[in-house]
């Protein structure tokens, strides 16, 4: 351990963490762990995806469905105050917040012997082997630690080895401050096991101490370790949610992991985990050159921040955030939270639950492109959930077809309304723009099975909702309402102010992306005959939805009128969802439009927009469908200068993820994007970014992509096509259409679309 991996793929630090957000995550999809690498005690606090607060609710507001009626007709004329009285009394739920996704708590160790000061310390995150590593010297023996969470092997392992014989000697325990649950000891291991609310999962998590040389033993619920040569503590974790005995389960897990031994659910935790990080790789320039590259991470970061050239700090950023998408999202776990599986609090912001309205999504835009479809199971497993309760919702809240969810859900897929908060809870849209990952993981793997047993019925059932949802607006338009553009406030020329509104554009754009994509898939599954009357209500309606349109200001409108937005600076921008992750503007096919999008960016920023970690991604990735590299590395840059913790954690401030993955997923799409039926190479390429390259990246038609250039310009493209078929290349101004085989692969150079150029001028 501690061989120095690339400058790209390894945070590391020269002291042990002293907050959480300097303590480094480890992650199995379902469980997640947080090391802080102490050198007189450890703290590894723990995480199961499944543990969160209170049971299944039924939340049906018996109003709801009766004052629908009234609250349009008070909308449509302008009562605004009386529409949100109402709605927020008959459409709100009862109860009306969901529980939070809570910590399982802390296994601390104390270890006896390791007095005063201790030397060449380190404290390394290997990206590339997914190990937690941690070294240092006391009293002249060099101890060593590892941690790894195993998807293979469903533990959470820690090794400790010291180069003398019975060196280690610790006391370790569990506990839940302050509500631990029962607490005990049996063989070689302790358990903490307990309910989580009213109607909530039961839970166990236990703990196996395996020790070489010295005398192990449990006293009381503590693991007690006399002068052992080296130890594993393997730690297990289970809930009711999955499993009818939480503790059987973990103590099968732990059996298992004790007999299988540390090497082995190392080896193959790292092959496991390695084959899905290796797959891509970035470098900026020549890496390993800069100074700034050699200080551990957060140095380099501090550094950074006062403005040291380290482009490679970005990439490191980028490869980070695929390494918290393996460890937070893998077949069978749960989606990845606000905090994707970490969260130390019983009481963490917004829950930590699953924020439809913006934050869901952004978590897992880089799932395709920086492949790893698989990472993205877990939001479809949700979606199958959401799909059954959300028909309920749509029935008896809406009188509806179909299935619908609003602005947040939880563990057991809430679908009615969350909260209070009048510019978020109303807002029908959440199960609308998540069936949308369903056509995306289509598109990028072209699996036919996948789109019609799978994709197909939840995109149907979303989009039947919407149809019935749709309300003719007086102008021969049809738009949702009531609805709200997410979290935004508007002010009408009388001076009013509101939230709840008919027709923001939003949800026209997912609209039009959602009943496009019903098309597109009853195409590419030929369900034509059989879905006639479907396909002809989709094209009715699709045709009736507002268009984007530019407003006063020059910038798109954010809702139906040319309102006056009351906070200009707003972190949302929704209204540019047609701009990313839509496409239905784009500056090659719809200029006057992208122009406008430009003009909405430079509003809110001119207003100090960007202020949250998510929200600066989603500014990064606008730029980048602009194609203005400069303006998208400006504002990455500023996202790792303001909004990123020492452990590199994206800060909203407090710590959410999605600035991570939302960053990870623009650093990508400057480099590479694929909509709207051509793939762009280096379409957003900054002047600062002169040389670099990036392997494995993937683009929707099925292929993937890795890319080359220097002098600012391609170099080389190689691409390898999954399933063969045509696919149009784009760079430069210049396109080039290759017919490929399944398997081909093939270059494509600057000189190529240069070559392209001239001969079509012929
Ligand atoms: C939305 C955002 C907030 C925050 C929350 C989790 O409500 O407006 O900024 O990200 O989700």
């Amino acid at each position: 351990m501690l061989e120095v991996a690339t400058v790209n793929e390894r945070l590391w630090y020269k002291e042990p963490a002293r907050k959480w957000v300097e303590a480094l995550p480890i992650g199995s999809g379902k469980l997640g762990a947080m090391v802080f690498g102490g050198v007189h005690g450890e703290r590894v606090q723990l995480n199961e995806d499944s543990l969160w607060y209170g049971g299944p609710v039924d939340r049906t507001n018996p109003d709801a469905g009766a004052s629908l009626a009234e609250v349009r007709r008070l909308l449509f004329e302008g009562q605004l105050a009386e529409a949100e009285r109402l709605a927020k009394t008959s459409l709100t739920s009862s109860p009306k917040h969901i529980g939070p996704y809570q910590t399982l708590g802390d296994l601390t160790i104390g270890f006896r012997g390791v007095d005063g000061a201790f030397t060449r310390y380190e404290r390394e995150l290997d990206l590339a082997e997914g190990v937690v590593g941690i070294g240092f010297e006391a009293g002249g023996i060099r101890y060593e630690r590892e941690a790894i969470a195993s998807f293979v092997d469903e533990v959470v392992a820690i090794r400790m080895t010291a180069d003398q014989p019975g060196a280690l000697t610790f006391d370790a325990y569990l506990d839940r401050r302050p509500f631990d649950g029962h607490s005990f000891g049996e063989t070689n291991t302790i358990v903490m096991q307990g309910q989580n609310g009213e109607g909530g999962v039961t839970y166990a998590v236990a703990v196996r101490l395996v020790a070489e040389g010295g005398k192990a033993e449990v006293i009381g619920d503590n693991l007690c370790v006399n002068d052992a040569d080296s130890v594993t503590l393997y730690i297990a974790a289970a809930t009711s949610f999955r499993h009818d005995d939480p503790l059987a389960e973990a103590r099968r897990v732990l059996g298992a992991a004790e007999a299988k031994g540390y090497e082995a659910i190392r080896r193959d935790h790292v092959a496991d985990y390695g084959e899905l990080f290796g797959r891509v790789s970035l470098a900026i320039g020549e890496e390993g050159t800069s100074d700034a590259e050699r200080l551990p991470t957060n140095e380099r970061l501090t550094a950074f921040k006062q403005g040291a050239a380290d482009p490679n700090l970005l990439a490191l950023f980028f490869q980070y955030g695929r390494y918290l998408l393996i460890a937070s999202s893998r077949p069978g776990s749960l989606p990845a939270n606000l905090q994707g599986v970490w969260n130390e609090s019983h009481t963490p912001p917004w829950e930590s639950d699953y924020h439809l309205n913006i934050n869901l999504q952004m978590n897992y835009w880089p799932a395709e492109l920086c492949n790893l479809a698989e990472c993205h199971l877990p939001v479809f497993d949700l979606l199958d959930r959401l799909r059954r309760t959300g028909a309920a919702t749509a029935k008896d809240m809406y009188g509806a077809r179909g299935f619908a969810a609003h602005h947040a859900t939880d563990l057991w897929a809430e679908s009615k309304v969350v909260g209070t908060y009048m510019p978020a809870v109303i807002w029908p849209m959440g199960g609308a723009w998540m069936s949308l990952h369903l056509w995306e993981h289509y598109r990028y793997g072209r699996d036919k099975r996948f789109l019609l047993e799978r994709a197909y019925p939840t995109l149907k059932d979303a989009a039947l909702f919407l149809l019935d949802f749709l309300v003719e607006d007086g102008r021969g338009r049809l738009v949702t309402a009531p609805s709200l553009s997410p979290e935004n406030t508007y002010r009408l020329p009388n001076g009013q102010t509101g939230r709840l509104c008919v027709g923001p554009s939003m949800d026209s754009q997912i609209a039009h992306a959602l009943f496009t994509a019903c098309l597109e898939a009853i195409g590419e599954l030929a369900l034509d005959a059989g879905e006639a009357e479907f396909r002809s209500e989709l094209e009715h309606a699709l045709a009736r939805l507002p268009e984007p349109e530019i407003g006063r200001s020059g910038g798109l409108m954010e809702w139906s009128e040319d309102y006056e937005e009351v906070e200009p600076g707003h972190r949302h921008i929704s209204h540019l969802f047609a701009l990313h992750p839509g496409e239905q503007i784009t500056p090659r096919h719809e200029p006057v439009l992208a122009n406008a999008a430009r003009a909405t960016l430079e509003g809110r920023l001119a207003n100090g927009g960007g202020h949250t970690g998510w929200s600066r991604a989603w500014i990064v990735e606008f730029w980048a469908r602009l194609g203005d590299g400069d303006a998208a590395l400006e504002h990455l840059i500023a996202l790792l200068s303001k909004s990123v913790h020492p452990n590199l954690f994206g800060d909203h401030p407090p710590f959410q993820i999605d600035a991570n993955f939302g960053g990870t997923a623009a650093l990508a799409e400057m480099l590479l994007q694929s909509h709207r039926g051509e793939i762009a190479l280096l379409p957003a390429l900054p002047a600062a970014w002169p040389a670099g390259r990036v392997t494995g990246l993937r683009a929707r038609g099925g292929c993937t992509v890795d890319l080359e250039w220097s002098g600012g310009k391609l170099a080389k493209a190689v691409v390898i096509s999954d399933l063969g078929g045509d696919l149009l290349f784009a760079y430069g101004g210049q396109d080039i259409t290759l017919s490929l085989e399944a398997g081909e692969r093939a270059v494509l150079t600057a000189a190529a679309f240069q070559g392209a150029a001239e001969s079509s001028r012929l």
